[in-house]
């Protein structure tokens, strides 16, 4: 599809949902899109006010504020310690000994986790749920005599205690016989309408993009599948091989130094999907794939695309070498310095932390993952728990200075003047202060803006650089060795339209990891 044929069909895609929107024409004004045309005649500088502009639907940006979600990955590979099963092990080897779903949910929200999604069906097509549309299920295990149903025990442990609900429908199957062919996408069509009617409220839905080697191809109906998951799960975010979330890359749990949540829109012709989407325009003309470049959203990526859009990263990693629990693989758990590692480094790059924390046979999480976690959250809550700018006077420019509650209040934030790229925000600590954290927080509800910035400390009557990044979105954590001082200054250094500030923190590692956060 050329430039000019996308834009063509985009803006039909608007023109659609302002039909639809009783507010329309000012709608079509002031109304901020998760995604926006290119035009061929648009300058660059033109290009870079769209990207600046671009924001996220309500449904990314709740998901964003989670921060931390968990991944559970259960099933028939528990039992036969595989990591990629092969789809024809007994349905009888399935027979957790004593399955606690509560006790997941305990220890994950006990983690810091907001959302847990499960592997209801991983790629060897074995489901953890009685699915009407195969045998290949818990209902052919010993396991309760086959009356079993894992999905449902888990949502119901998620939902007592407060977590959102998740779940993986892996599209390669190495079970069903008819993958590779037109019905299998049938088959798909019925487990989602499964899935998500029956089990009440799931906010993610984890399409993995992987297809082992020799894997016949398979030619997935996706904007079919959209189309289902948004009739039936209208808040529910589709991730991987989906628009709403996309995966970061890797599975090591680092992110990307430089990650722009708003990148070129890639589109092809033949697939485009003729029919309007009412609300979700963009699903019908998204091709889902893997993004692993290092520069996705760079001003010269964006410079050449036809539509850009809102489709921020998410970092999955496991708790553990592989996804599956395997018990030779207990003690090479994450530290609690390399999750706190992960951490700073996913959530503090500006993306979402999905960690795999993965039941064992007995349908338990296992000490050694407990004791990691517990450790994780501890150190978090301590770190977090004290902002030593809460107190502070902030400065723009000459300006006589505001508290900083005043500025970073409920709902507040900070807004350089317009037609600035550039500012510098100086925080005056009313006394010295000892830390080794910076945190700073983007508007990004008006969108991603702010491409290069440092922090100053004052020391001994001039300032001195702390530390520096790239990008910032939702939320930029960065260590250095700790310093005291009275005063703090933001210089934002380059951004994309005036840039956003929704939260600025100063923070201090607990002792034993102040060691830990000099080695960066
Ligand atoms: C990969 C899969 O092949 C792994 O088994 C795991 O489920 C991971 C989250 O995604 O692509």
């Amino acid at each position: 599809m050329t430039r000019s044929t996308t834009t063509t069909h985009l803006l039909f895609c608007l023109f659609t949902f302002a039909l639809v929107n009783p507010f329309s024409s000012a709608f079509a004004q002031e109304k901020k899109f998760n995604f926006v045309a290119i035009g061929r005649t648009d300058t660059k500088s033109e290009i870079i006010t769209k990207a600046a502009n671009v924001v996220p639907t309500t449904e990314q940006y709740e998901w964003q504020k989670m921060e931390c979600i968990a991944f559970v990955h259960f099933g028939m590979n528990t039992f036969t310690e595989t990591q990629i099963g092969s789809g024809h092990a007994d349905p009888n080897l399935f027979d957790p000994t004593g399955l606690d779903c509560d006790q997941w949910a305990r220890v994950l929200k006990n983690a810091g986790m907001k959302m847990a999604i499960l592997t209801a069906k991983h790629h060897d097509g074995f489901c953890l749920w009685p699915s009407r549309f195969t045998d290949y299920s818990v209902k052919s295990s010993r396991w309760k005599n086959g009356k079993g149903d894992v999905v449902k025990e888990f949502v119901d442990a998620c939902r007592k205690h407060g977590l959102k609900v998740g779940l993986y429908l892996s599209p390669w199957d190495r079970n069903n016989t008819a993958y590779g062919t037109p019905a299998y996408n049938t088959y798909l069509m019925n487990q989602l309408r499964e899935l998500l009617s029956n089990y009440g409220k799931i906010s993610e839905v984890w399409f993995d993009g992987y297809r082992g080697p020799g894997a016949k191809p398979e030619s997935y109906h996706w904007h079919g599948h959209y189309r289902l998951i948004r009739q039936l799960q209208p808040d529910a975010l589709i991730a991987v091989m989906g628009p709403d979330v996309r995966w970061v890359g890797t599975e090591s749990g680092y992110g990307r130094e430089t990650e722009w949540d708003v990148i070129p829109l890639d589109v092809n012709g033949e697939n485009i999907s003729k029919e309007e989407d009412g609300d979700h325009p963009l699903d019908s003309i998204f091709i889902p794939r893997n993004y692993m470049g290092d520069d996705l959203g760079s001003r010269d990526s964006l410079y050449s695309a036809s539509a850009l859009f809102w489709y921020p990263a998410e970092t999955d990693v496991s708790i553990r070498p592989g996804w599956f629990y395997d018990s030779s693989q207990d003690t090479s758990v994450k530290s609690v310095d390399q999750l706190v590692d992960i951490y700073f480094n996913s959530v503090g790059k500006n993306s979402v932390l999905l960690l795999n924390v993965p039941a064992d046979k007995r349908g338990l999480i296992s000490d050694y993952d407990i004791k990691a976690l517990d450790g994780f959250h501890r150190v978090l809550k301590k770190t977090f728990s004290v902002n030593l700018s809460s107190d502070a006077i902030v400065r723009h420019g000459g300006e006589k200075g505001l508290k900083y509650a005043k500025l970073f209040g409920d709902h507040r934030f900070w807004s350089g003047p317009d037609n600035t790229d550039t500012s510098s925000l100086e925080f005056d600590l009313k006394g010295e202060k000892t830390f080794d954290v910076a945190m700073l927080q983007e508007e990004i509800t008006v969108g991603q803006r702010i491409e290069k910035f440092h922090v100053d400390y004052w020391d001994e009557g001039g300032w001195k650089k702390l530390t520096e990044g790239t990008t910032v979105g939702y939320k930029r954590l960065l260590r250095f060795k700790p310093v005291k001082t009275s005063r703090v200054r933001l210089v934002i250094e380059s951004s994309r339209l005036n840039p956003t500030l929704a939260n600025f923190g100063l923070y201090m590692l607990p002792e034993r990891y102040v060691q830990f956060s000099h080695s960066e």
